[in-house]
């Protein structure tokens, strides 16, 4: 559902006031102790975060995507990790529910997932299976009323502290199609079900990710997503469409925040007798990262738009994703290059922010997966048309 302009704004300036007041001053704390103070994941459920994608009967706030997309915007202002904390729940680990999920399942999960009681996760990649995703070799073999699960989910986000897994698994041999992945909600902690050390990461500090490892792990067959076997890829596929327009919002905050850092470094530091703004080069890449920023976020909220006539927008969101996780790479690089030394410099939070960022470009699919996606799409349309 479309909220009221007012509500709306509400959430927002709420949202932003949030993020500005209560989350920035935590960041360097937060990366410095890998956890989000219990206090802080409580205002996140206060302010119904965690239940943004959730439809309003099941007790979230039923956003649509231009909505959420601009609450992602703002939350893209700070260290990634507070998004990261309630992304799984509005997204991947929430979607295949309430795109595919039956009333039962819907009605048992979604509220809490809402709430924020209970945190979920998307088990789809493997050891050997990445961008591959449909080579997965995670087998789920009916036996009776049950499933048996068996094999690896690796570094998947959220994990340590997830309740609920939906996972993708194989529904007959490994050597398939992609006709036989199903989706399964699997409740944690369930025998069978352990989980790996937590991943040492490149960055975003504060949000976790881990092995998932199913051994003989059995779940009833009311697990089984929508109670239908073979369509789990499908699902995937469409959850990852909304995610990745998700996330390409979270860049363009996340970018928005580095040039303002930027341009209020820029103005304050001096050489050569005058603020650094003042020389040609540093505009040339304040401008850059400017027009960059600016060019994705008309991409998000356009695609978003077209998302809520109830378009397909899988080629959309995808050159969304790659551009918008591409582009706050560049300007996380130039941040550090506007912040000379400094830049450089755990204490300024830029080469962190840097760091946390290169995420985007890999995580809910690659930008060479984005690059793919984009051209099999522009093939089979022409093809279809011609
Ligand atoms: N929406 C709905 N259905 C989709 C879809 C979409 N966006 N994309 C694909 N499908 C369907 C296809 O229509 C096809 O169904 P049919 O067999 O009925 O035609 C089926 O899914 C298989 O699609 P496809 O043949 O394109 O699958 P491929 O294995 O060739 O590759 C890619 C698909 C590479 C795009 C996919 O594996 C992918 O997105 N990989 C990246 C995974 C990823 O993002 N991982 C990140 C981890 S999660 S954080």
């Amino acid at each position: 559902m479309a909220l009221d302009s007012e509500t709306l704004d509400h959430l927002i300036d709420t949202t932003a006031r949030f993020v500005r007041e209560r989350l920035v001053p935590l960041e360097a704390q937060v990366a410095r102790d890998d956890a989000i103070p219990e206090g802080i994941k409580q205002q996140f459920r206060d302010l119904g975060l965690f239940g943004l994608a959730i439809p309003e009967e099941y007790g979230g706030l039923g956003l649509n995507m231009e909505e959420e997309v601009r609450i992602a915007i703002e939350l893209g202002r700070t260290s990634p990790c507070f998004r990261s904390l309630i992304g799984t729940n509005n997204g991947i680990g929430s979607q295949g529910i309430v795109m595919d999920g039956t009333e039962d399942q819907k009605q048992k999960y979604l509220p809490r997932l809402a709430l924020g009681e209970l945190i979920s996760s998307f088990a789809l990649t493997e050891p050997d299976a990445g961008s591959d995703a449909s080579s997965m070799r995670t087998i789920a073999k009916k036996d009776g009323a049950e499933y048996v699960l068996n094999g690896t989910k690796r570094f998947i986000t959220n994990a340590p502290h997830a309740g609920l897994f939906t996972v993708f698994a194989r529904t007959s041999d490994p050597a398939s199609s992609k006709d036989k992945i199903s989706a399964f909600l699997v409740e944690a902690p369930m025998p069978g079900l352990s989980l790996g050390p937590k991943d040492k990461k490149m960055g975003q500090s504060g949000s976790h990710t881990c092995d998932v490892i199913f051994e003989n792990c059995r779940v009833p067959a009311t697990a089984l997503l929508g109670g239908a076997e073979g369509v789990g890829f499908r699902t995937a596929m469409k959850v990852l469409d909304r995610g990745r327009l998700h996330i390409s919002a979270v860049c363009v905050g996340m970018a928005e925040r580095l040039i303002a850092d930027s341009l209020a470094y820029a103005m304050e530091r001096n050489q050569f007798g005058q603020p650094i703004a003042e020389f040609q080069l540093i505009q040339a890449m304040l401008a850059d990262s400017k027009t960059e920023a600016y060019a994705a976020r008309c991409m998000v909220m356009e695609t978003a738009r077209a998302k809520d006539t109830g378009v397909t927008v899988a080629t959309e969101a995808a050159a969304c994703k790659l551009f918008a996780s591409e582009m706050v790479g560049r300007v996380a690089d130039r941040a550090v290059q506007i912040f000379g030394g400094a830049g450089y410099m755990s204490e300024y939070g830029i080469e962190r922010f840097y760091r946390d960022v290169r995420l985007f470009r890999i995580y809910e699919g690659t930008s060479q997966i984005q690059q793919l996606v984009i051209a099999r799409n522009m093939i089979r349309d022409a093809k279809a048309a011609a």
